[in-house]
C-alpha cells in the first residue's frame, strides 16, 4: 500500500448528483466533535502532513474551520477541520461565525461526516456530546456519518474497537446508527507501526477512505440538503461576480473568495437565527431548514426594500 500525499494537479466538484467515485473526484469530508477529541490531529494523520492547528492545552482548541485538500492513495480530499460545536458554553457570536463557515466549506454538501471520539472512560460529560450529536444529526445525514476514535493506545490489547464500543450501549446506538461504520487510530503513537498491524494508521487511514468511498457509491454522492444547496447557488453566484471583475485568477482563489463572501453575508442575513438551528438546518432538520430558508428570504425581501426605497429616495434629491 502506498500513500501518494501531494497537492493534486486539478479539482472535479462532485455534483449532489454524482454517483461512483473516479480517480481525481474531489471528497468533501468534515470532521465533527468536541474540542480536545483529536480532530485536527486526526486531520494530519490523514494527510500525513502538519496542515491544520492543533491543541497543545485544554482550552485552546481550533478556534476557525480550516479547510485543505490534497490528494491521498489517488483520492483528491478535502478535509474540513472544525473548532467544537458541540462543545457546552460556547456563546452564540464565537459560533455562528464558524458554523457558516463550515456550511459554505462544504457546499454543495460533505460526502462523509467523521464524528471524532477519544478511547477513554465515558464520563456524562462524553455521553452529553453523544446525545447532542443524536439529536441533531438526522437519519439522512447518518447515512454520511463515520465514527473515528482517537488515542487508541489507549484500547487493551488485542482489543478491536468494536469491542469496546459494544461495551457501551449510547455507543453502540450510535455506531448502528451510523451504519456500523467505525475506525480508529492514534495520532502520536500508531505513527511508525507495521502495515499489516491493526495498530498502524497506514492501515487505519487506508480503512477508512475505502469505507468513504463505499458510503459514497451507497449514497450516490455528497449529503446535501436545501439550505446548502442554497450556499453553493450563492457561491457560484459570487464566483460569477469575481470573475467578470478580477480577470485571470485560478479557480480555486475565485471559489475561496466567492465562499468568504457568502458566510460574510449569510451572518448578517441570518442576523436573528441562533446556533442550534443553524446546526440542525446543517444536518437536515426540516423545521430548522425551514427556518433558515425563511429567515434568508424575508432577510432578501427587506434588502430590496431599503434599495428601493433609498433609489426613490435619490430620484427625489435629484
Ligand atoms: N496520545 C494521543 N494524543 C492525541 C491523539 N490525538 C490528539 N492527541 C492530543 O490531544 C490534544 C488535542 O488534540 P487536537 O487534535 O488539537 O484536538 P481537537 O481540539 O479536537 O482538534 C493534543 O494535545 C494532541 O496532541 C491521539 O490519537 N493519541
Ligand atoms: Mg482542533
Amino acid at each position: 500500500m502506498r500513500l501518494d500525499r501531494t497537492e493534486p494537479a486539478e479539482h472535479h466538484y462532485w455534483s449532489a448528483s454524482s454517483s461512483t467515485p473516479t480517480t481525481r473526484s474531489l471528497v468533501r469530508i468534515v470532521l465533527l466533535g468536541k474540542t480536545g477529541s483529536g480532530k485536527s490531529n486526526l486531520a494530519n494523520t490523514i494527510f500525513g502532513e502538519k496542515l491544520f492547528t492543533t491543541n497543545h492545552t485544554p482550552n485552546s482548541g481550533t478556534s476557525e474551520c480550516q479547510a485543505e485538500t490534497r490528494c491521498v492513495n489517488e483520492r483528491s480530499i478535502t478535509l474540513i477541520d472544525t473548532p467544537g460545536f458541540f462543545d457546552a458554553g460556547r456563546s452564540e457570536e464565537e459560533m455562528k461565525p464558524k458554523i457558516l463557515r463550515c456550511i459554505t466549506e462544504c457546499a454543495p454538501g460533505p460526502h462523509a461526516f467523521l464524528i471524532v471520539l477519544k478511547v477513554e472512560k465515558f464520563t456524562e460529560h462524553e455521553q452529553a456530546v453523544i446525545t447532542k450529536i443524536c439529536q441533531y444529526f438526522t437519519e439522512d445525514a447518518l447515512k454520511y456519518a463515520v465514527i473515528v476514535f482517537t488515542h487508541g493506545d489507549q484500547l487493551p490489547k488485542g482489543m478491536k474497537i468494536e469491542d469496546f464500543v459494544s461495551q457501551n450501549e449510547n455507543l453502540s446506538d450510535l455506531m448502528k446508527k451510523c451504519g456500523g461504520r467505525c475506525h480508529i487510530m492514534d495520532n502520536k503513537y500508531w505513527k511508525n507501526k507495521q502495515q499489516n498491524s491493526y495498530r498502524s494508521n497506514l492501515v487505519q487511514v487506508d480503512e477508512l477512505l475505502n469505507t468513504i468511498d463505499k458510503m459514497v457509491v451507497e449514497n450516490k454522492g455528497c449529503y446535501t440538503n436545501r439550505v446548502l444547496q442554497e450556499v453553493e447557488k450563492e457561491i457560484q453566484r459570487e464566483e460569477e461576480i469575481i470573475k467578470q471583475s478580477s480577470g485571470n485568477l485560478p479557480p480555486q482563489e475565485i471559489r475561496n473568495q466567492a465562499k468568504t463572501k457568502v458566510s460574510e453575508k449569510f451572518l448578517i442575513q441570518l442576523a436573528g437565527t441562533g446556533t442550534g438551528a443553524l446546526l440542525g438546518a446543517f444536518f437536515g432538520v426540516a423545521v430548522m431548514v425551514r427556518l433558515v430558508l425563511t429567515a434568508l428570504c424575508n432577510s432578501r425581501k427587506i434588502l430590496c426594500l431599503i434599495r428601493s426605497h433609498w433609489n426613490i429616495f435619490c430620484q427625489i434629491q435629484c
